[in-house]
């Protein structure tokens, strides 16, 4: 595969939940199509957007790579090139991490003022992590793009990762991302759970995830859900979940497991066969059909009543509301330090689970 269109590429990469994962920028040949950035911690200053645009090292990093990238775009065998165009507007960059048993947070804004978000991740009482994110801010065919992810793993991290890795690549490159964004979206969940399906030699591991998504393009949020992890907006002053958790004794999935076959059982709380408190993930090789990667997709328009977006892992929601979280979200002035905030908060609370949370804020007023 020719290198051309993915040099142009500049996508902003959230570094693994777990921290110590910071990849330096680099170019990914082979249809990758991205320069992943990041800033190690020693290299940002840790607190607040202004702080963070003294990251002048991240930005020329940035900007060096895109600009060797243009003298690659104008070679002419770029002719041939089949990625779309792609080029970050995130302007800064930073991430931390809290070391063992701690945070890792970070946050990013886009170029152009408009939006801003953070994250941040606990490692809750247990001892491994099995929770991820993705953030990419970044501009396809002229168009600008926001991706975000939560992806929390069960039975092992391998699935959680993998989509980490592969789910917005795979979407990004979908023909019909810009054009009909409900069914690339639809179908790059499912391919993307065939492919991790394949890729794992070990026909006995039964690694699962789940993944809640929020995908920003051409006026429009797209929210799509398989699992428990849950999306909230909140919008002209209301608190509004945009995905419905996939519950094993929800009606109508326990009609779709018993259709497939499969049995709904009472064993401490509602699972699949006895086993997995959720109807839809990622992986589980053991439990398909039941348990399917098709995604329930809801659409927002992104107007000036859209004030705020979080996306979490059950950590959060088993004992954080909807209404407090988006509150939360609004009213703190950085949204690294809401989704920060709100960690602390579901930690505080007894939640033993591993807690991540991604918090965006939309700013309408700014102009390019
Ligand atoms: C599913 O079961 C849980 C208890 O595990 C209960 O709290 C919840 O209300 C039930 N949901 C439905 C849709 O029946
Ligand atoms: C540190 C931590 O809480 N790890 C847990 C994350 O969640 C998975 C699935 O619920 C658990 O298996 C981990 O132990």
């Amino acid at each position: 595969m020719v290198c051309i269109g993915s040099l142009r590429a500049l996508v902003l990469r959230a570094a693994a939940a777990a921290g110590g994962r910071c990849r330096w920028p680099r170019v990914l040949c082979g249809g990758r199509g991205a320069v992943d950035a990041c800033v190690t911690p020693r290299a940002s200053v840790r607190h607040g957007w202004r702080g963070l645009r003294a990251a002048t090292g991240a930005r020329m990093m940035l900007d060096s790579s895109s600009s060797s990238s243009d003298s690659a775009a104008s070679d002419p065998s770029a002719a041939g090139q089949v990625q779309p165009q792609r080029r970050a507007l995130a302007a800064v960059a930073h991430a931390h991490d809290g070391g063992a048993g701690g945070y890792a947070s970070g946050g990013w804004a886009r170029e152009d003022g408009k939006l801003k978000c953070g994250y941040s991740s606990f490692r809750g009482k247990r001892a491994t992590m099995e929770d991820f994110y993705d953030v990419k801010l970044t501009e396809i065919d002229g168009q600008a793009v926001s991706l975000f992810g939560v992806f929390d793993g069960h039975g092992g991290s391998r699935a959680a990762e993998y989509l980490k890795e592969n789910l917005f690549e795979n979407l990004m490159k979908h023909p019909e991302f810009l054009t009909d964004t409900k069914l690339a979206i639809s179908e790059t969940y499912q391919k993307t759970d065939a492919d991790f399906l394949e890729s794992e030699s070990n026909a006995f591991r039964d690694d699962g995830s789940t993944a809640s998504t929020a995908v920003l393009v051409g006026g429009h949020l797209y929210v799509a859900n398989v699992g428990d992890s849950r999306a909230v907006i909140s919008k002209a002053g209301k608190a509004m979940a945009l995905s419905e958790d996939h519950k094993p004794n929800r009606s109508d999935e326990r009609k779709r497991i018993e259709n497939a076959g499969g049995v709904v059982i009472w064993a401490g709380t509602w699972r699949v066969g006895g086993v997995l408190a959720m109807s839809r993930a990622f992986g589980n090789r053991l439990l398909k059909p039941f348990v399917v990667a098709e995604p329930e997709i809801q659409e927002e328009p992104v107007n000036g009543d859209l004030e705020c977006l979080v996306l979490a892992s059950d950590g959060l929601w088993d004992v954080v509301e909807n209404e407090e979280a988006v509150s939360l979200a609004k009213t703190e002035d950085l949204p690294e330090s809401a989704a920060r905030k709100l960690t602390e908060i579901a930690y505080s609370r007894g939640s033993a689970d591993n807690i991540t949370c991604i918090v965006v804020q939309f700013h309408h007023d700014k102009t390019g």
